[in-house]
């Protein structure tokens, strides 16, 4: 009598764990490639005042392919002029698209830091080497 019961209860434990997987798994985090062109990629600066640099020494793009620069701050306000691009990325003005154009491949583009940010500001500098 009532030997049905545990398989029963199993099932249902089984059923409720599943839920609680499905319901409990942390938020997907969004992609940060969503909101990107199609065939456009992504290149994220971020600059910080702890040791006043840019997150990377070298940045690699290639030349003729379309960017959508992110650029940010950990520590302090940095700002990220590309010069040769036309470029000025700021907390404010924070993303642009850029291609850098076939004449550029083989090229070494500075970035240098465009706000006042303290003692090491001067020689807060990166690099795009452009392939
Ligand atoms: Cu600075």
């Amino acid at each position: 009598m009532f030997k049905w019961i545990m398989p029963a209860l199993l099932v249902v434990a089984c059923l409720f764990a599943v839920y609680l997987l499905a319901n409990d798994l942390p938020a997907k985090p969004e992609s940060e490639e969503a909101g990107l062109a199609e065939g456009q990629e992504l290149l994220k600066i971020t600059a910080t005042s702890a040791g006043y640099k840019f997150d990377q020494a070298e940045y690699h793009v290639k030349a003729g392919t379309n960017y959508k620069i992110k650029f940010s701050n950990k520590l302090g306000v940095h700002g990220a002029a590309i010069q040769a691009a036309n470029l000025d990325l700021t907390q404010e003005n924070p993303e642009a698209d850029y291609t850098f154009p076939e004449s550029d491949k083989g090229k070494t583009i500075e970035i240098h830091c465009s706000i006042m940010c303290g003692q090491g500001h001067s020689t807060m500098k990166s690099t795009i080497v452009v392939e």
